[in-house]
């Protein structure tokens, strides 16, 4: 059977527009979307906007305009911005979609059909920045940690999920399953927020006096469903749950990357909402770190956003993501400099990657008029280029973009130093070493090809770049098929070009 590799990011609120974060995010799972796919998987990538709740209502009002037709333009924006840096989702959720709105009415009639569902008197402390009220243990000197503002006192009526029945069930499921939640720190931290007792039932309704802008509960029309309560529910919509079939089979293999901020609702709310269903646990939940600025947050208020397109306008997508995909450890935050940006580009991209391909492509323009030469190779570093392939598949495997690019660059700076080593400037001298000369430079552009599809993933408009100046067409065919050793046909016309990656120059 195929198998099936659903991805999904987190739908971003469209209450700003896509920022370095939401970037991040979504490169990273369309680079995970294209290897699956490469590799013969079934592939499905799912994003969106989660449109919803007080956060946007309020934003609409300052703004002078109903919700609707806020979200509709910055929802817009969202996607125009991914198609514009070659992001390719199969699907762009909307949480004021009719088919979400459908699927999350069904979804909490079930749980409420269930017995899963309570009335409730309940006086709390209330974060809009947050749309949930708060434990005790989330404030520091009364304020919310991620907001630095006083929370509101609110008494009201409310639907609660019983979710805290569920969190010894949950506490089982994570420890018999060390791949649930990856990397271990955050399944630790999940553990231990679920250990410490500190977690209640989970308020599921927002009033209509209080707030209009929401999804109806299906039960009670006096009330809407709570932000949460709705936007995680577009992962199964998303899919066509629950009218269309097909949704149980992408539904087997999903995998949910997000941001550590959002940890707790994603791996305490939604596994047991799920349960509580009676719908299988997603097969894994993928939790990266955080971006700051010079060691600053990163937020609509500070300015400094970082704007995706400004970054395409002044190095190219490719570059960016190139940085954003290779900088910051999976699963630890990563400060975002320009000069760094620079750095990679200059460093990794220009020195080592465009240094091979034009000293390659060079040699062999100088030594055999371009044309690739009839010769096997030598065969020295197909096996370092089939170890990197091997690397490279289970650092993605464990969602790490940035160990996989490191692997790739193994295989390049092997690349580099044989050209060093094999010094072909000194066998073009001795006509005895032309066959050896062949193989050396055959060797490499061979290299270069393998570079090339594998990098295919993340960097999508660089590849076709290096296969042109290879003379062959993209390769076909999965990523087995593509990846082996010794495809590029001789009598190729390569081509010799400007810098693959320009050099930025500094002072
Ligand atoms: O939380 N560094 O939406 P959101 C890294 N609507 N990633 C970042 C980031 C940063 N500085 N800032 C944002 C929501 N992100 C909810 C989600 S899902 C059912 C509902 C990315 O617009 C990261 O993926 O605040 C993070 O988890 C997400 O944007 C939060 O987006």
């Amino acid at each position: 059977m195929t198998e099936q590799f659903y991805i999904t990011t987190p739908i971003y609120y469209p209450n700003a527009s896509p920022h370095i974060g939401s970037t991040y995010t979504t490169s990273y799972a369309d680079t995970l979307s294209r290897y699956h796919r490469l590799k013969g998987a079934d592939t499905y990538f799912l994003t969106g906007t989660d449109e919803h709740g007080e956060k946007i209502a309020e934003a609409a009002e300052k703004a002078g305009v109903t919700p609707q037709a806020f979200v509709d333009q910055i929802s817009n924006r969202f996607r125009s911005t991914w198609d514009e840096l070659g992001l390719k989702p199969n699907g762009f959720i909307r949480t004021t979609d009719p088919d979400h709105q459908h699927a999350v009415q069904h979804f909490w009639q079930l749980l409420y059909d269930k017995g899963e569902i309570e009335f409730r008197g309940y006086t709390g402390r209330y974060c809009v920045g947050c749309e949930r009220y708060l434990t005790e243990r989330e404030l520091e000197n009364g304020k919310c940690v991620q907001h630095l503002t006083e929370p509101e006192a609110r008494t009201e009526e409310n639907y609660f999920f019983k979710m805290s029945q569920h969190f010894d069930w949950l506490i089982q499921e994570i420890e018999s399953n060390p791949e649930l939640i990856t990397p271990e720190r955050y399944r630790n931290e999940v553990l231990s927020m679920l250990r410490s007792g500190g977690l209640e039932d989970l308020c599921i309704s927002r009033p209509k006096s209080r707030l209009e802008w929401g999804i109806p509960l299906p039960f009670d029309d006096g009330y809407v469903l709570y932000v949460w309560a709705d936007a995680l529910i577009n992962y199964l919509s998303g899919v066509g749950y629950p009218d269309q079939a097909s949704w149980e089979t992408r539904w087997n293999g999903v995998h949910h990357l997000i941001a550590k901020d959002i940890l707790k609702p994603h791996a305490v709310f939604w596994p047991i909402m799920l349960h509580a269903a009676g719908l299988p646990l997603y097969k894994g939940l993928h939790v990266h770190g955080y971006w700051s600025m010079d060691n600053q947050k990163i937020s609509k208020s500070l300015g400094n956003l970082v704007d995706p397109l400004v970054m395409k306008e002044k190095y190219g997508f490719d570059p960016f993501r190139y940085y954003l995909l290779r900088e910051m450890p999976f699963g630890l935050d990563g400060d975002f400099s320009e000069e760094a940006v620079v750095r990679r580009i200059n460093d990794d991209l220009a020195n080592d990657l465009g240094n091979l391909l034009n000293r390659t492509i060079g040699m062999l323009h100088k030594y055999f008029d371009g044309i690739v030469p009839d010769s096997a190779g030598e065969h020295v570093l197909s096996e370092t280029a089939s170890r990197v392939a091997e690397e490279v598949d289970v650092q993605l495997q464990a969602f790490s973009t940035q160990r996989a690019l490191t692997v790739i660059w193994e295989l390049v700076s092997a690349a580099n130093k044989y050209i060093d080593t094999r010094a072909p400037w000194k066998l073009a001298k001795d006509e005895s070493q032309r066959d050896s000369l062949a193989a050396v430079l055959y060797e490499c552009l061979e290299a270069l090809r393998v570079t090339a599809v594998l990098l295919e993933s993340f960097l999508p408009e660089t590849s076709p770049r290096i296969f042109e100046r290879l003379g062959i067409e993209p390769p076909t065919g999965l990523l087995g098929e593509r990846l082996r050793w010794g495809q590029l046909p001789a009598g190729a016309t390569t081509l010799k070009g400007e810098p693959l990656f320009p050099r930025i120059e500094t002072d």
